[in-house]
């Protein structure tokens, strides 16, 4: 239909205007005649009825607001690109059994229980952001707090805090691999009783590796940081030349300042996914008694106390 719309007005020098050519395009479709507004037209039965125009700018603020999955599908065209191997395995997997697709968003319960069979990780519904601290301490027991809202309709493309988006797609398939999984655990274990330096630099480290890193594969660098695989605009910036791109020392990178107001201007590029996720080395931490956890109760062991 589209070729045809063209041809029309290329041979024949004849305007055609525009009409939707599929069911997304209907969200250009959304103007309205304002003579019957109950807020415009005095003569509305409801026009002297602030209830009734309240109910009515609920729903019209609705229907404005009502959007094919945008973020969806503008990701889901960058993956095959950008994403490292391990993601794209994964999100196959969440396609065909988790309920992962343009026009649907799983429950919190379905995924939880698809990540428990792969790597034992589980989802807890968080309200919003957590405390480093608190947040990381939840890795130790392989849970990830995960919020449940979806960004506000008015910004598809970019939410400043984290939204079922960002958790869905961009740490969920991360957490079913097994060295991710564990070097997740890790992060979380040696966040336990650590002091407030100590968890920066974790949280730091968390930061340029599970939200924001990058990693080599077959020759080029492919993203398999939470925070890009749920961001279009900073995917497809993160992999080109614009940003710095250092070499990946977990050292290094625990005490590189960070920031969350915009995209980053340093990422990290590990040599592969193995140094990516390779235990870093949290014995450096210092603390009064050693930790083991128990993967048969799923709890913590504190071992030689004084
Ligand atoms: N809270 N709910 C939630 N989700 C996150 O991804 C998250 C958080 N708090 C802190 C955090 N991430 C990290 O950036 C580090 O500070 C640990
Ligand atoms: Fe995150």
């Amino acid at each position: 239909l589209e070729k045809v719309a063209e041809d029309v007005k290329t041979i024949r020098e004849e305007r055609v205007p525009w009409f939707p050519k599929k069911i997304r395009d209907l969200d250009k479709c959304h103007h309205l005649i304002a003579k019957y507004e109950p807020d415009l037209d005095h003569d509305h039965p409801g026009y002297t009825d602030p209830e009734y125009r309240k109910r009515r700018a609920f729903f019209t603020d609705l229907a404005f607001n009502y959007r094919e999955r945008e973020v969806y599908r503008k990701l889901n065209s960058l993956y095959p690109t950008h994403a490292c191997k391990q993601y794209l395995d994964v999100f196959q997997q969440l396609e065909k059994c988790c309920g992962y697709q343009e026009d649907s968003i799983p429950q919190l319960q379905d995924v939880s229980r698809f990540l428990k069979e792969r790597t034992g990780f589980q989802l807890r519904p968080a309200a919003g952001l957590l405390s480093p601290r608190d947040f990381l301490a939840s890795l130790a027991f392989r849970v990830f707090q995960s919020t449940q809202y979806i960004r506000h309709s008015s910004s598809p493309m970019h939410s400043p805090e984290p939204d079922c988006c960002h958790e869905l797609l961009g740490h969920v398939p991360m957490l079913a691999d097994k060295e991710f999984a564990q070097f997740s655990q890790a992060i979380g274990l040696a966040s336990l009783g650590s002091s407030d330096v100590e968890i920066e630099k974790l949280a730091a480290l968390y930061w340029f590796t599970i939200e924001f890193g990058l990693c080599k594969q077959n020759g080029s660098i492919k993203a398999y940081g939470a925070g890009l695989l749920s961001s279009y605009g900073e995917l497809v910036y993160a992999l080109s030349n614009t940003p710095e791109h250092k070499p990946f020392d977990p050292e290094l990178t625990a005490v590189h300042p960070y920031q969350d107001q915009t995209f980053q201007p340093v990422y990290f590029v590990a040599e592969n996914f193995e140094d990516a996720t390779k235990n870093g080395d949290f014995s450096k931490i210092k603390k009064p008694f050693s930790l083991h956890y128990d993967p048969f109760t799923c709890s913590i062991e504190i071992l030689n106390t004084p």
